[in-house]
């Protein structure tokens, strides 16, 4: 970090990526697509310009869940699914943190998948990163419910034959204002869109494609299918769903930004932090 205070009305970065990384070696597989997003991140947060004790990563379980681990922020590494919820929670206390919360597709779509629809609709400001490789890594290779119907492997053989759900159009049905999508292969690009998601006031989702390479190898074949989106940015709900449904998933940027002042569940502010402790205080009084 650069000790240095900035000169009054000079702009100078005060961080750089490095500033945002604990120094643990992550155990990821050599390859995973998680590493990317690590990196995208650190850059973001960088960009973004907030200490790392003022920003805090909220996770479930799974391989992509690990990441708060390797940044130097504040991490709460929870209970598989409830990321979203303990992410509520926590920015509703504590609105002057940056609270980001990260996670895999079947810890946010799955066992999550109901927070992640209210969370959406609830509008608390935060961002939500999930690093969807359309598998469950970290218990060996489940179907998820991105996962094409026809991928084939031993747990699945001939594949599940299920529709996947889209994430993105999910994500607008349900309320959602800042929809993107990533590729953890494109960290710069990452980054951007991960500095205009925290920026933006209110929930804020990336979906980023994050290959596994241990359960899905041919996920290797994602770096040429990838392409930049448009550039148009859809400010109409219907618009952007149907966008979304007529893509193949493999656009990158971002895909709507709707109402910045949409209504959204605000932090008790009456309550104070002594009033909060007092009431969880064994003993305390209960309302
Ligand atoms: C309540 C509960 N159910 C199931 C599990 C087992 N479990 C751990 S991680 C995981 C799935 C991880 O997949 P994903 O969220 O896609 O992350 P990835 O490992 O692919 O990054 C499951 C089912 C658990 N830990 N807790
Ligand atoms: S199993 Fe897949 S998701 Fe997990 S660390 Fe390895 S490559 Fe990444």
């Amino acid at each position: 970090m650069n000790d240095t205070p900035a000169p009054v009305g000079e702009c100078v970065r005060a961080f750089a990526a490095k500033d945002f990384a604990s120094g643990a070696h992550p155990i990821w597989c050599p390859g995973c697509g998680d590493y990317g997003v690590l990196a995208a991140l650190e850059r973001g947060l960088a960009i973004q310009g907030r200490p790392p004790h003022e920003v805090v990563l909220v996770s479930g379980i799974g391989c992509s869940s690990r990441l708060p681990a390797y940044t130097n922020c504040y991490g709460f590494h929870g209970v598989h699914g409830r990321a979203l919820a303990v992410a509520t929670g926590l920015k509703l206390a504590r609105p002057d943190l940056e609270v980001i919360a990260v996670g895999g597709d079947g810890d946010g779509y799955s066992i999550g998948g109901n927070h992640f629809i209210h969370a959406c609709r609830r509008n608390v400001d935060m961002l939500y990163i999930v690093m969807d490789n359309r598998v469950y890594g970290m218990t060996k290779g489940q179907p998820s419910p991105t996962t094409e119907p026809d991928w084939d492997s031993d747990i699945a053989p001939g594949g599940i034959g299920l529709r996947p759900f889209n994430p993105l159009s999910l994500a607008i049905a349900s309320g959602a204002n800042f929809v993107a999508r990533g590729f953890s292969s494109k960290p710069d690009d990452l980054a951007a869109l991960i500095v205009e998601g925290i920026r933006w006031p209110g929930f804020a989702f990336i979906e980023v494609l994050s290959p596994c390479v241990t359960f899905r190898p041919e996920q290797a074949d994602w770096k040429r299918k990838v392409r930049a989106g448009s550039g148009s940015i859809e400010t109409d709900r219907a618009a952007a769903t149907a966008a979304i449904l007529a893509d193949d998933g493999f656009s990158l940027g971002i895909v709507f930004k709707g109402d910045r002042a949409a209504p959204s569940v605000r932090p008790d502010v009456a309550v104070s932090q002594a009033d909060i402790e007092a009431r969880f205080a064994i003993g305390g009084r209960e309302t």
